[in-house]
């Protein structure tokens, strides 16, 4: 029997291992792997490398930040850029406003997204206001609807207590989501801050003594003993110290439900992108910052001993100018600039540069750490793997392409790249959705609206078994 589409000749990554196979898909889902196969359409592959279509877990899209400031992307432009860099599900935040209930919050961002995204798609239920009417009914209804996952804050203007922290991983725990925890200490911050400040000491450089290392240690350690009593699932976002590593891995081998990621600007950036002339470090500024080389040093080895699981982008777009970072004025002091720059497009290549092309954990690694692991921890059961029975979400890579990023190449709506002049080798000529191009050969294929929203399963406390991940 023909399939509709049949990729022939490649190498794919399955299992753990690099095999050659041809893949057949037929109504948007991989039915085999082998050799042979015919089909209506027929793509020729050989030469090239067949990945999982990305899974982005952390990106911020037409959101609106804690600053009241609106994200450069909408969920058209954003997944056009994640379906030309081979990303194909992403996982974005319904972001409740203070005295917003969450329903409401939900609701808005899921018509949103349902009209605007070219690919799949789900929300996590960002919390700023746990004091609002229903909060916790809506909370568990909204899990028991399949958004199987919450974000809370220890620091900004959104920032919860402990006291709220834990009774959200109560119900998440008993409910079946997993929390995912921006986790800074926010007293350090205003501290170190307030410093600064009456120094004069006001650039984007200065952002980052703003965030101390010791901001993010305490307060990783802090949530890992609130996942411990709680036994309830903790995602850390956007690891970047060595300590929050050794914390994350000290709770892990306590049995606490702790799993972790870091994201591309902390393996290969370090503080000094702050440190341009004027303000053109602001392009960098994300919060935690960029660290050290020892850091990054670290957070690989957390990847490889699988402390950390995921690699995300931490997509959080605003432009270089009055729209965005400048919001507050050309000169604005490093605490009025947003937070954040593009990353949805950039975070395969980024990472099939540096794992499989530079051999570190190589091409299943990056299947894993890119794919498979955020599919699995977040409850996306059809994603992040190329065998049978999986959507048919993949990426073809020319393995020897090598190419440097210019200074607005990306296809989101930001207007920079903070990878300009990073050169990358292997490069995505192909991305699939569910067996439909939505790119080739620098080509966009995608359609507003054609993304789905993915209903997830339920997260216990042992969310995956998938390697280095469980306990
Ligand atoms: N930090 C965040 O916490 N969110 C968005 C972007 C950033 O840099
Ligand atoms: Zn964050
Ligand atoms: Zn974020």
């Amino acid at each position: 029997m023909g399939h509709d589409l049949v990729i022939r000749g490649g190498r794919v990554v399955t299992g753990g291992a690099v095999v050659e196979a041809d893949i057949g898909i037929t109504e948007g889902r991989i039915a085999a792997l082998g050799h042979g196969f015919d089909g209506a359409e027929v793509v020729r592959a050989e030469g090239l490398l067949a990945t999982p279509g990305g899974v982005d877990p952390h990106c911020h899209i037409e959101q609106m930040s804690g600053m009241g400031l609106m994200n450069a992307d909408t969920f058209e432009t954003a997944t056009r850029s994640a379906a030309m860099g081979g990303t194909t599900s992403v996982i974005s935040f319904a972001a409740q406003a203070k005295g917003q209930r969450l329903s409401d919050a939900v609701a808005d961002y899921a018509t949103r997204a349902a009209r605007g995204a070219a690919v799949d798609h789900a929300f996590h239920i960002s919390v700023s206001d746990p004091s609002v009417p229903a909060f916790e009914d809506d909370l568990r209804a909204l899990i028991a609807a399949g958004h199987r996952s919450i974000k809370v804050f220890t620091t900004y203007n959104i920032k919860l207590e402990d006291a709220d922290i834990l009774g959200i991983l109560r119900i998440a725990g008993e409910a079946g989501a997993l929390t995912c925890i921006h986790a800074e200490n926010d007293a350090i911050i205003g501290a170190a801050r307030a410093r600064l400040l009456a120094e004069g000491r006001t650039r984007p450089i200065d952002h980052a003594a703003s965030r101390p290392r010791e901001a993010e240690i305490e307060a990783v350690a802090r949530m890992c003993r609130l996942a411990e009593v709680t036994r309830a699932p903790v995602m850390i976002f956007h690891v970047s110290t060595a300590e929050a590593v050794a914390e994350i891995a000290a709770a892990r081998a306590r049995g606490a439900p702790i799993w972790a990621e870091t994201c591309p600007h902390y393996l290969f950036q370090t503080e000094d992108v702050l440190d341009r002339p004027g303000t053109e470090g602001a392009k960098w500024m994300c919060s935690p910052p960029q660290r050290t080389k020892a850091d990054q040093a670290a957070l690989w080895a957390g990847l490889a001993a699988g402390h950390l699981q995921i690699v995300s982008s931490d997509h959080a777009p605003y432009r270089f100018d009055e729209t965005g970072k400048f919001s507050n004025g050309r000169d604005a002091p490093f605490p009025a600039i947003a937070n954040g720059m593009p990353g949805l497009e950039p975070r395969l290549p980024l990472m099939f540069d540096a794992m499989v092309s530079g051999g570190r954990l190589g091409p299943a690694g990056f299947a894993r750490l890119t794919a498979e692991a955020p599919a699995a921890l977040y409850g996306l059961p059809g994603k992040g793997r190329i065998a049978p029975g999986y959507d048919a979400d993949l990426v073809l890579w020319d393995m020897g392409r090598a190419v440097t990023y210019g200074a607005d190449d990306l296809h989101d709506n930001v207007g920079y790249n903070p990878w300009e002049g990073t050169t990358v080798t292997g490069w995505p000529v192909a991305t699939y959705l569910r067996g439909q191009a939505v790119m080739r050969e620098g080509d966009y294929l995608g359609q507003p609206g054609a993304g789905r929203w993915l209903m997830r399963a339920g997260i216990g406390t042992r969310p995956a078994d998938i390697m280095g991940t469980s306990r």
